[in-house]
C-alpha cells in the first residue's frame, strides 16, 4: 500500500506545509545556501541530536530513534516525483467519491456515532464532516501508512530543499515519542511524515490533538476517538463556523460573466441571485448576506459550485480545490445529498505535463505571464488563461484543457508565430502513469 499512500500525500504535504506554525519564508534559508558544504549525514545528525537534546528530548528517546539512523533514499524519490498528468476534476472526484467509500463512510459514521455526536456538540463540526475527511486521508483507517516517520523525516530535514519545515516536524515527531503519547512504531504513515487516522503531521498533532477516548494519551492511530476529537479541533481553531455548511453546486445564468467564477471573488448571496445564478434545480437561493465565492473546478462546460466560509476551512486542512470538493461532496452523500451533476459530459481530458507545459510556453510566446513553464499550472498560469481567454473572445474560465491548447495553437499560427518546440505531436504519445485516485 506504499505508493498508493506516498501519491496520495503529495497535496497533503503541500497542506501541511501551509499549515504548519513554521514561517514558510525561512524555509530553505538556513540550509539552503550551503549546498557546497553540506556536512555528512552523520555530522549533521550529531549536530542535530545536541539541539534536540537542548530543545529537551530525553537521552533515551534519543538514543532509541537516532542511533545507527540513515538518511533513506526512497523516500527523496518520493519526494521528487513528479505528477504525468494535470488532474482533472471529474477523474479526481470519482476516485474519491465511490458508492463504496460513502457506504463505508455511512457505517462509520453509524458505529462512532456516540464519539461523533459528543465531537459535533464540543467543536461545532458537523459528524459527516469529520467522517468526511478520515475518509479522504485514509479510508477510514484503511490505509495508514507504514513508513516510519522519523527516518523519513530526517531524510527530508537532511535534504536541502525544504530543511527548515522538516527538521521542525522530525523534532516534533520526536517530541511525541518522548510525551509517551504514541510510540516510535505508531508513527508510520507516509514518506512526508504525516501519520495516523487523520494523517496528521507531527506539528499539527501536537497543537491540536485531543485525548478523545480519555485514556491519559493521545494516540490518533490507534484511538479512533482521539483522531475524531483531534480533527474537530482542528477545524474548529481553524475558524469553521458552526451550523453552516460549506456550499453548494449551482446554475449559472446564460451570459454569464465567466470571469467573476474564481475563488477571489466573493459577493453575497443576495448578489450573486441577483445576477441570476440559482439553485441547481433553478429555484432561488436564500436571501442572504453570507459572502460565497463560485468555482468552476471543470472549466465553463461543467458543474458550477458556490462555496462559503467553509470551504476556505476545508483547504486549510488541505490547500487543493479538488481535495475540498471531495471532501465537501463526501460530507453531502454521507447525508443523502446528491452528487454534484451538471457537466458530467464536459471534456474530461487529461493534460500531460508535457502538454501542459507547451501550454504555458503558448502563453509566453503571446505575452502572457502563467509564471513557471513547469507544467503544473497555479495561479499565475490560471490567470494568464483567463487573460487569453479574455482577449480571444472565448469564455474566461482560466481552465487548463486540451481545447485550449488547439485553440492557442490555432492563435500562435494565425499570428505567424512559433509554436514552442516542446509541443508534443498528440495525447496519445504521453507517458501514461496513473497519478492520484490510485486507492
Ligand atoms: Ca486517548
Amino acid at each position: 500500500m506504499n505508493r498508493p499512500i506516498a501519491i496520495l500525500t503529495r497535496s497533503l504535504i503541500v497542506g501541511a506545509i501551509a499549515l504548519t506554525s513554521a514561517p514558510l519564508t525561512h524555509a530553505d534559508a538556513p540550509d539552503g545556501c550551503a549546498e557546497a558544504a553540506k556536512p555528512t549525514f552523520d555530522v549533521w545528525l550529531a549536530r542535530f541530536r545536541k539541539q534536540a537534546a537542548e530543545a529537551g528530548i530525553s537521552q533515551a528517546t534519543l538514543d532509541a530513534n537516532l542511533n545507527g539512523l540513515q538518511p533513506d533514499d526512497r523516500i527523496l524519490e518520493y519526494d521528487q516525483r513528479q505528477p504525468e498528468f494535470v488532474q482533472t476534476f471529474w477523474n479526481y472526484l470519482d476516485a474519491r467519491v465511490t458508492e463504496k467509500r460513502i457506504e463505508t463512510g455511512q457505517d462509520m459514521l453509524a458505529r462512532n456515532i456516540d464519539q461523533l455526536t459528543a465531537a459535533e456538540l464540543r467543536y461545532g463540526v458537523p459528524a459527516r464532516y469529520l467522517v468526511a475527511f478520515w475518509g479522504q486521508e485514509t479510508n477510514y483507517g484503511g490505509y495508514l501508512g507504514s513508513i516510519a516517520i522519523v527516518p523519513a523525516l530526517a531524510t527530508l530535514a537532511y535534504d536541502t530543499r525544504r530543511s527548515y519545515f522538516f527538521r521542525a516536524q522530525l523534532l516534533d515527531a520526536l517530541r511525541i515519542i518522548d510525551s509517551g503519547n504514541m510510540t516510535a512504531d505508531d508513527l508510520r504513515g507516509s514518506w512526508a511524515g504525516a501519520f495516523g487516522q487523520m494523517q496528521f503531521m507531527p506539528s499539527t498533532f501536537l497543537r491540536y490533538g485531543v485525548d478523545g477516548d480519555s485514556d491519559g494519551k493521545i494516540n490518533t492511530r490507534a484511538s479512533i476517538a482521539d483522531a475524531i476529537d483531534s480533527a474537530a479541533n482542528y477545524l474548529s481553531q481553524s475558524g469553521w463556523q458552526s451550523g453552516q455548511g460549506w456550499g453548494q453546486e449551482v446554475r449559472l445564468p446564460a451570459g454569464f460573466n465567466w470571469g467573476q467564477a474564481r475563488l477571489d471573488r466573493w459577493k453575497t448571496i443576495r448578489d450573486w441571485s441577483a445576477l441570476g445564478v440559482t439553485q441547481v434545480n433553478g429555484s432561488r437561493l436564500p436571501d442572504s448576506g453570507q459572502t460565497a465565492a463560485i468555482l468552476l473546478p471543470q472549466g465553463h462546460d461543467g458543474p458550477a459550485i458556490l462555496v462559503q466560509h467553509n470551504f476556505k476551512v476545508i483547504l486549510r486542512w488541505n490547500r487543493s480545490v479538488n481535495y475540498a470538493l471531495a471532501v465537501a461532496e463526501l460530507a453531502d452523500r454521507l447525508d443523502g445529498l446528491p452528487a454534484f451533476s451538471t457537466g458530467r459530459d464536459a471534456d474530461n481530458r487529461r493534460l500531460s505535463r508535457a502538454q501542459a507545459i507547451d501550454l504555458q510556453k503558448c502563453l509566453v510566446i503571446l505575452g502572457f505571464d502563467p509564471g513557471p513553464t513547469d507544467g503544473l499550472p497555479g495561479g499565475k498560469t490560471l490567470n494568464a488563461i483567463r487573460a487569453y481567454q479574455a482577449s480571444a473572445g472565448l469564455p474566461a474560465d482560466g481552465y487548463p484543457s486540451l481545447d485550449l491548447l488547439e485553440k492557442l495553437h490555432s492563435t500562435l499560427q494565425e499570428k505567424s508565430l512559433p509554436l514552442p518546440d516542446s509541443a508534443p505531436a498528440s495525447a496519445t504519445t504521453a507517458k501514461v502513469i496513473l497519478v492520484g485516485g490510485a486507492q
